[in-house]
C-alpha cells in the first residue's frame, strides 16, 4: 500500500525563510526543509493499481501558474490542544480552485471526495502533547507577506511513517499551463 497525497513545494528561497523563522516554542517537533509542503489533496492508502489511476488522472489537471505569498501563522487544534503549527497563504483563489481540479482528478481515478473544508497551509511544527506559549512566535513571524513566489507544479507524493516524523518522496511532477 501507498500513503499518498498531492501538495506544492515552495521554492528554496521561502523555505530557508520558513527554517529561520523555526524556534523558540516549548514541545514544538519543527518540520525539516524536505518536509516543507502545502497539501493541495490527502489521499491515504491506496494499492498500486489505484495510486497508477490517480498519478495518471492529475495528469489531466489544467490550471495557470500562479503566485503565492505566505501570510499569517495559524494553529490547528485536536481534542481542545494545539497539534499543529502553520504558516498560511494569500491569496486563496487559485490555490483553491487547483485543489477542486485535484479532488475531481483524485475522484475520477475512483476515490470518494474530499470530506473537509480546504485550508491551504504550510505546516511549520506539530505538537504531541500541546503546545507552549505561541504568542512570541506569532508576533515575530505572523501579519508579514513574504515577497510572492511561483507556483509552477505540483507533485503526487508518498509519505512513509517512522519514529522521527513522517518522510516524504515525489513521485510525479506536473506542470501548470
Ligand atoms: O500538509 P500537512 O503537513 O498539514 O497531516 C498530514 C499532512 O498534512 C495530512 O496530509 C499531509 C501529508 O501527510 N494528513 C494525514 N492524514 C490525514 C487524513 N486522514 C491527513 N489529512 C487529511 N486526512
Amino acid at each position: 500500500m501507498h500513503r499518498l497525497f498531492v501538495a506544492i513545494r515552495p521554492p528554496a528561497t521561502i523555505r530557508a525563510l520558513l527554517l529561520g523563522s523555526m524556534g523558540g516554542v516549548p514541545g514544538a517537533r519543527w518540520q525539516d526543509d524536505d518536509q516543507l509542503h502545502l497539501t493541495l489533496r490527502f489521499i491515504g492508502e491506496v494499492d498500486r493499481h489505484v495510486a497508477a489511476d490517480v498519478a495518471a488522472a492529475l495528469g489531466s489537471v489544467r490550471h495557470p501558474p500562479f503566485e503565492l505569498s505566505l501570510s499569517e501563522i495559524g494553529t490547528f487544534d485536536r481534542k481542545g490542544r494545539i497539534d499543529t503549527l502553520w504558516a498560511g497563504v494569500r491569496p486563496h483563489d487559485d490555490v483553491e480552485a487547483l485543489h477542486r481540479k485535484v479532488d475531481q482528478a483524485v475522484v475520477r481515478a475512483g476515490l470518494p471526495p474530499e470530506g473537509r473544508a480546504f485550508q491551504p497551509h504550510i505546516t511549520l511544527a506539530r505538537f504531541t502533547r500541546g503546545a507552549g506559549d505561541l504568542s512570541g512566535f506569532v508576533s515575530a513571524h505572523g501579519g508579514t507577506s513574504s515577497q510572492p513566489f511561483a507556483v509552477a507544479h505540483f507533485g503526487l507524493y508518498e509519505s512513509t511513517l517512522g519514529s522521527e516524523g513522517a518522510r516524504y518522496e515525489l513521485i510525479e511532477r506536473y506542470a501548470l499551463g
